[in-house]
């Protein structure tokens, strides 16, 4: 009975570990739950080797060893010499240890897992190229076995250097376009007190390869350069140092002014520089590794070098200078729309940037979003990052979902990342990826980034919902090999999250993969883009009219009238921006394709569509088409009940509940409002269910009943 014992634990932990039992989400995808009897032999371990003499090191043994307790029932003994067949070894390849294995070198930050002999045993091995890349190996590692995947050879490093999340969180504890609670950094305990969900955020980033993190908010308070909060900073940066992630911060341009006593903020005036220069040394006192500064500057009324009529290269290099001795960058953002909103917004950054390329000191990354816009549920891409070969240009994403859908929708962003970064811009000829822009290798650059606007909060789930805990993990995934498919990634992580069992990640994959279509179809089919709420951007707002500037208007951008829709960007000289064949096929409607056709032409309402239907009856069946999805989405949930615990499920089918009857009211409004204008009827199947004054009236954040 007694040798019978541990046997029945564990066939007890497996039984009582099944779906049954609640999950609030704070574990994400790293759960470790036992493997299922029928796969243990696969992943046995007899015993491990990990030497760890640094706190990198330790933290991915701490890592490896809460993986394998957790996943095989206990740990299996560790030991210092390799003594039986299917040992664990892990080290650096370099190593006395795994030297004489002659492994492919990993290089910087990567990792190769083997199977091989040592000491005359079969062992699989896990090498790093320096010590993050054990960290990333003895992931990888506990990926595969989590995800139920063989443990394959795998030789992996990142394609792109920089692989960062930017917070947009404010020195209150608020966060800007944040739908998962306050800012994890709770910035009034620090630095005496590190809270412990800072290391569960550092492990949950290192497992997808993320290895660096601006603090707090583009729109930035120069109190973040105060000594006070260089300490508070300087706690961060140490707890996260041992799972290979660097602090970097937004700097506002204005602090030399707004804290430091002097009268300007001109890049030129030495007394500025040397006020930067003292402030850098400050803070690489405090933060040895610190990565460097993100600058928002002259854009939507930040101050910037153009209020000394100073151009953005004259600002960069200045604070490029004073960061160059202590190893640091500036990423210097491409945001910009301050000309005339009369020339097309979606031009303006473009304008302002590409006269610029070649001007940049050598530590200065330019800081572009996907689209030429602003996040949009889809966007053309940014003709800007085709158009700047002597500038290092690194790609923003935004992984918080500020215009699809906030906190509630489900929008799997991994097939939206993966579509922008395989676009080919035709920089230089076919096959110019943005994926190849933004690694370095296009242009033959030594900086090379990724940059995702962060969904994280201190919500118990960490990102406001489960489904979009993916979208986290698709950023690192994608950011460390762009070239993953979306599909896989969205498999793997539901796997890890949910459950391995295919009859669960095959429906569910193909459910996250529409779910990207449907947003597009619900919101903004057609190349429609900008006509959400005003502000707080939820929810549809085509009729917005209001606020300072023409470009935040709605109207602005579809300029629906009787006679059509859509924007002629050939006129605005827009479509020239692009490279051929893109600027033609974009100038044609012909070539244009679907997903684009009103963002770059005013057509009329009648015009003839390749389906045979009008413009008109195509948007129609496209909002149609979006709604549909989500209940298709939704009903595919509801079988899934079976595999996922009672609290989770819930949570998903509540929300999906939420998307559905948001995904009307989208549909209602936007069609109750281009009717006005369209001169056809509606389908005799569906008319909007109130008519459009009632959809006006709703207050902020509230939807009409469906
Ligand atoms: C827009 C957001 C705004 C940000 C701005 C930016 O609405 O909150 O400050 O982008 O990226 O998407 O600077």
């Amino acid at each position: 009975m007694r040798r019978l014992l541990p046997v029945l634990a564990v066939i007890l932990s497996v039984f009582f570990a099944g779906p049954a039992k609640a999950e609030t989400g704070h574990d994400l995808w790293l759960r470790y739950r036992p493997i299922e009897t029928q796969h243990r032999a696969s992943y046995a371990v007899s015993q491990w080797v990990m030497p760890a003499a640094s706190p990198m090191l330790a933290a991915a043994r701490g890592e490896l060893q809460r993986g394998l307790a957790g996943m095989l029932g206990a740990a299996p003994p560790q030991v210092q010499a390799v003594s039986a067949d299917g040992a664990l070894v892990v080290g650096l390849a370099a190593s006395p240890l795994l030297a004489p294995l002659a492994l492919p070198a990993p290089g910087r930050e990567g990792y190769v897992i083997r199977a091989a002999r040592l000491n005359g045993h079969a062992v699989t091995v896990i090498a790093g190229g320096d010590e993050a890349g054990v960290l990333y190996g003895v992931f990888a590692y506990l990926r595969q076995v989590q995800a139920r995947q063989p443990v394959a050879d795998t030789l992996s490093a990142p394609r792109n250097q920089l692989r960062l999340l930017n917070h947009w969180d404010n020195l209150d504890g608020t966060v800007e376009r944040g739908y998962a609670g306050a800012s994890i950094w709770n910035w009034p305990v620090l630095p005496e007190h590190v809270p412990r969900l800072i290391a569960g955020y550092a492990r949950a980033n290192a497992s997808i390869g993320i290895n660096g993190t601006v603090l707090n908010n583009v729109n930035a308070q120069a109190a973040i350069l105060t000594p006070a909060y260089i300490e508070k900073a300087k706690a961060v940066a140490d707890a996260l140092r041992p799972w290979n992630i660097r602090v970097y911060l937004s700097v506002r341009w204005s602090a030399p002014i707004e804290i430091g006593g002097l009268t300007s903020a001109d890049p030129l005036d030495p007394a500025v520089k040397r006020w930067w220069a003292d402030k850098a040394a400050e803070i690489y006192r405090a933060i040895p590794d610190f990565g460097g500064f993100l600058v928002k500057a002259n854009s939507e009324g930040q101050p910037g070098p153009q209020d000394y009529r100073r151009s953005h290269a004259d600002g960069a290099n200045m604070i490029a200078d004073v960061l160059k001795p202590h190893g640091g960058i500036v990423m210097w953002r491409a945001f910009v729309y301050a000309d005339d909103p009369a020339r097309d917004r979606a031009g303006a950054a473009y304008r302002e940037f590409v006269p610029l390329d070649g001007q940049f000191r050598d530590n200065v990354v330019l800081q572009v979003k996907n689209g030429p816009l602003d996040f949009q549920p889809r966007e053309p891409f940014s003709p800007l990052l085709a158009a700047m070969p002597k500038t290092p240009l690194m790609l923003e994403l935004q992984i918080t979902k500020e215009y699809l859908g906030q906190k509630t929708h489900l929008v799997y962003l991994g097939a939206q990342f993966s579509e922008v970064l395989q676009t080919d811009t035709f920089a230089h000829g076919p096959g110019s990826t943005i994926a190849r822009i933004v690694d370095g290798s296009l242009d033959g650059h030594r900086i090379s980034g990724i940059a995702g606007v962060a969904n994280i909060g201190n919500d118990a789930d960490w990102s406001g919902s489960i489904f979009n805990q993916a979208d986290w993990y698709a950023f690192g995934r994608l950011a460390w090999d762009p070239g993953l498919s979306p599909r896989a990634v969205a498999a793997e992580w539901a796997a890890q999250t949910f459950t391995a069992d295919p009859a669960f990640t095959g429906p569910v994959t193909e459910m996250m993969m529409l779910s990207r279509e449907a947003v597009v179809h619900y919101m903004t089919p057609l190349g429609l883009h900008h006509i959400m709420a005003h502000g707080h951007h939820m929810g549809p707002a085509p009729w917005d009219a209001i606020g300072p500037r023409e470009d935040w208007k709605a109207v602005y951008y579809h300029r629906a009238t009787k006679d059509g829709i859509g924007w002629d960007r050939k006129a605005s000289g827009f479509t020239a921006q692009y490279k051929p064949p893109l600027a033609e096929r974009f100038a044609d409607v012909a070539t244009t394709p679907e997903d684009y056709l009103l963002w770059f032409h005013r057509l009329a309402w009648d015009h003839r569509m390749p389906s045979g239907r009008t413009l008109w009856e195509q948007m129609v069946a496209r909002y149609r088409q979006g709604v549909d999805e989500v209940a298709a989405m939704q009903a595919g949930w509801a079988k899934m009940r079976g595999f996922v615990d009672a609290e989770r499920f819930a949570q998903v089918s509540d929300y999906l509940a939420i998307q559905h009857r948001e995904a009307i009211w989208w549909r209602d409004a936007c069609l109750a409002y281009f009717a006005q204008f369209s001169g056809q009827p509606f389908p005799k199947d569906y008319a909007p269910k109130y008519p459009l004054a009632v959809y006006q009236a709703m207050p902020a954040y509230a939807s009409p009943p469906p």
